[in-house]
């Protein structure tokens, strides 16, 4: 009967319906985990969030699912170290600079070390990290580390020459702050998500950055003058609560652990890649001039900032590293992923 076929579809349908509407209760994450941002979701920290997000949830077969709150919606800049060690969150994203004196081992790569990529510095982090297992993170899980490319000043005003510097207000964090300062400009600290309102009302003519975020923050419509440096490199680090990772099966750990170094290599890659495409859109949408300094300038930029580098040294003593160890090390890593 025509009423009772129907029926029957209708059957057919509402069970269907009820079983697409169940699959998250009975085959649901078993394991949901919170990850927080700092920048906007457009920036590289999080386009490597995302990666990484469906990465687990692939890996894990959809056992672990991944909440992520980009653009400090969960935790800002500066209090990520303190949330995700009370666990105000599972894991999230550190900027090392953000934290002068608190990873006297890592700041290394907030060094001129002569990084020219960001896929190299990456990898010599991870691998300098997992020789040494520092002491700096022992509260936390560590996931993964990579850094941002080499940086490079982005000003509203042209800087052609060392002398142009002096005195500028220019944006860092860290040890880049202090490169800054050698150079003879005057450096104002904070993180990268606050350095969009401080260019907008003036409180800084440019910042010392890697240059992807001309296009992802826009910067090139305010700074449109580039000088090249390619100085030292921003590390990062992904940190997640002890009791979250105590918390997890072997299986999961397993699949997390497995994704530390991969994750960092495609971060660099990412990276690299992403800061040509900005540079390129820069070009094209706001016709920014990319400026050289001469050899002498680039030549007293490395004379200025190597004193930095025993400073570091010091520091480092100070906390029972024997820095000149790490810098050769690092120093290894660079030749060989630099090849
Ligand atoms: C960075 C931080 C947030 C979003 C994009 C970014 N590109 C480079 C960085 C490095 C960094 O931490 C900084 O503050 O410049």
């Amino acid at each position: 009967m025509r009423t009772g076929r129907f029926a029957g579809i209708l059957a057919v349908l509402m069970f269907c319906a009820s079983l697409m509407c169940s699959v998250p209760v009975v085959f649901g994450a078993e394991i949901s985990l919170s990850y927080a941002n700092f920048p906007p979701a457009k920036t590289f920290p999080c386009i490597q969030m995302e990666r990484w997000k469906n990465e687990v949830e692939k890996r894990t077969g959809g056992k672990v699912q991944v909440q992520t709150y980009p653009g400090s919606t969960l935790l800002g800049a500066k209090n990520t170290l303190r949330g995700v060690m009370q666990g105000q969150a599972d894991i999230g994203c550190v900027s090392l600079a953000y934290h002068p004196g608190v990873f006297p081992l890592c700041s290394v790569f907030e060094l001129p070390l002569g990084f020219t990529s960001s896929a190299s510095a990456s990898l010599a982090l991870w691998d300098l990290y997992t020789k040494y297992q520092p002491k700096e993170f022992r509260k936390f899980k560590v996931l993964t580390m990579f850094t941002s490319a080499p940086s490079n000043i982005m000003t509203k005003v042209p800087v052609r020459k060392l002398g142009d510097l002096k005195g500028l207000e220019v944006r860092a964090s860290g040890i880049l702050s202090k490169i800054l300062e050698s150079l003879g400009a005057t450096p104002v600290s904070m993180p990268m998500s606050a350095t969009p309102e401080a260019l907008q009302k003036g409180v800084v003519k440019g910042l010392f950055s890697s240059f992807e975020v001309l296009k992802d923050l826009n910067f090139a419509e305010i700074c449109r003058y580039e000088t090249e440096t390619n100085t030292a490199v921003y590390p990062f680090a992904i940190i997640m609560n002890m009791r979250s990772w105590k918390a997890l099966p072997d299986d999961v750990k397993k699949v997390l652990d497995d994704l530390g170094r991969e994750q960092a290599e495609w971060t660099g890659k990412y990276m690299d890649e992403h800061v040509n495409r900005s540079l390129a859109w820069a070009k094209e949408k706001y016709a920014i001039e990319m400026i050289k300094m001469s050899d002498a300038d680039m030549k007293a930029i490395k004379e200025n900032t190597l004193p930095l580098i025993e400073d570091w040294k010091k520091k480092a003593a100070d906390k029972g590293i024997d820095g000149a160890k790490v810098l050769s090390d690092v120093e290894a890593s660079r030749v060989k992923y630099e090849k």
